[in-house]
């Protein structure tokens, strides 16, 4: 099946990227995005979020013609659906939060009148178990000209595969390209197509599953990741009560073949570790207590690093008895979710960040080398890093960014070091 042009619906961190990818490899490429601001940009060329090396694929994909960004869908020979899944909002304490899947379904309703016989329709977006069928369920309710592999099996006029993205914020395009591809067709020749699709510009392995078991492993992935991280938090904060330096012990039992434990941090961030494991929870919620608990453990860190600042105050009070809580500057070293990045979404250090200038009197300082700008009602002074060690009293570090590690530690008298680089 020849893919002679292909549609990305959603042009965020992934749904750009991929495009862009294909369009690099000479392919039609359209992109639809329901963001007329972003639409213009991208057709100008341009990209509308920090990612390395991206601008330069963008850029010469539009210039050649290969990439377009449009608001409708237009007629395509595949379909990769990369919108937001995220989860709705929780309003009381200790309700589990559930899947919003809104997107994928305005998505698919978009797409639908614009489906032709032999099509493939590709959701890339991480989802909770069952979404993939859901989707072709809505696909399938609005054109019954058409048949579907829930329904005809191999035969089915559209093809429907859950290939999720799985690569690294920061280094984008290499992962799209060499990381290997799960592969969950609903039926085997869905599978194939979807191979034949990602091997346009994947050199990584695809690997063939059905798409209920492709769901769950990218769930997996990053619910492994979470519950390992909130090992390294639990135990940065048991260190704190018992006096022992964390950094030095995790290094040290590191030391151990078959130890690896990873990093304490201010809490876990980001559009995908912080949110996928819900996706599992909310499906098995019984069952699934050593995820959700994990879930509970990152999200408590960033009100423990909160309490520390306050515990800081106090004793810097303490030591300066002539000064009053409005004298006392605190710096906040780092706002993204985490380092060397600008994304600030479901960032922990934000959130702490917007906290101590909600609590506290004084002035509260932030250092983050790579955002030009921050909103006003924010109430915090985006300052540089040597203006910040010349004012501040209290240094708050809370993203291990490659110029604070260079920089080393400033010369403040209290710092709080929620990553372990200026110990
Ligand atoms: N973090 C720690 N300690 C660590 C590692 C990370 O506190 O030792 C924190 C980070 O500071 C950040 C959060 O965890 O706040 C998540 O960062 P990350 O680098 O672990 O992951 P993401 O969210 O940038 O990307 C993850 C990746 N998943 C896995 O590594 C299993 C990526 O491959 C996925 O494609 C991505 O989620 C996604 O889109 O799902």
């Amino acid at each position: 099946m020849p893919f002679n042009t292909i549609s990305v619906i959603g042009l965020g961190y992934i749904g750009l990227p991929t495009a862009a990818m294909f369009a690099s490899r000479r392919k039609n490429v359209v992109g639809v995005e329901i963001n007329q601001k972003t639409v213009d940009i991208i057709n100008a060329g341009n990209i509308h979020i920090v990612e390395p090396e991206l601008d330069i694929l963008v850029g010469a994909a539009v210039s050649q013609g290969y990439l377009r960004a449009v608001t409708q869908p237009e007629s395509a020979d595949a379909f990769l659906i990369a919108v937001p899944t995220p989860f709705f909002p929780v309003t009381n304490e200790g309700e589990i939060p559930q899947p919003d899947l809104r997107f994928v379904e305005s998505a698919s309703k978009a797409i639908a009148p614009v489906l032709k016989k032999g099509d493939l329709v590709i959701l890339e977006s991480t989802s909770p178990v069952g979404a993939t069928e859901q989707m072709a369920e809505w696909l399938a309710d609005s054109r019954p000209d058409l048949t579907f592999p829930q329904n005809h099996g191999v035969e089915s006029d559209i093809r429907v595969a859950h290939c999720p993205e799985r690569v690294l914020p920061g280094h984008v395009v290499r992962e799209l390209v060499e990381n290997d591809r799960i592969i969950g067709g609903m039926t085997e020749r869905c599978s194939e197509a979807a191979i034949q699709l990602y091997k346009i510009f994947v050199e990584g392995e695809c690997v063939v599953t059905n798409a209920r078991t492709a769901e769950m492993a990218k769930l997996t992935e990053n619910a492994s990741r979470d519950v390992s991280i909130a090992f390294a938090n639990e135990l940065s904060i048991v260190c704190d009560k018992l006096e022992i330096n964390v950094w030095e012990l995790i290094r040290l039992a590191n030391r151990h073949p078959r130890v690896n434990i990873l990093q304490p941090g201010p809490g876990v961030g980001g559009h995908c570790i912080a949110v996928d494991p819900w996706f599992i929870v909310s499906s098995a919620p019984r069952e699934a207590k050593l995820i959700s608990t994990a879930r509970k453990v990152n999200n408590f860190k960033p009100k423990w690093v909160v309490e520390k600042v306050k515990i800081a105050i106090a004793d810097f009070l303490q030591s300066n008895p002539q000064l009053c809580v409005k004298d006392v500057v605190i710096a906040c070293y780092g706002l993204s979710f985490k380092a060397d990045i600008d994304d600030l979404r479901e960032s922990p250090s934000m959130s702490i960040a917007q906290n101590i200038a909600e609590f506290h009197k004084g002035q509260v300082l932030a250092v983050e080398p790579n955002i030009n700008e921050l909103p006003a009602s924010l109430n915090i002074d985006l300052v540089s890093f040597d203006v910040a060690a010349t004012r501040a009293d209290i240094a708050v570090l809370l993203v291990d960014h490659q110029e604070f590690k260079v920089s080393g530690a400033p010369d403040i008298k209290i710092i709080l070091d929620t990553k372990g680089i200026w110990q």
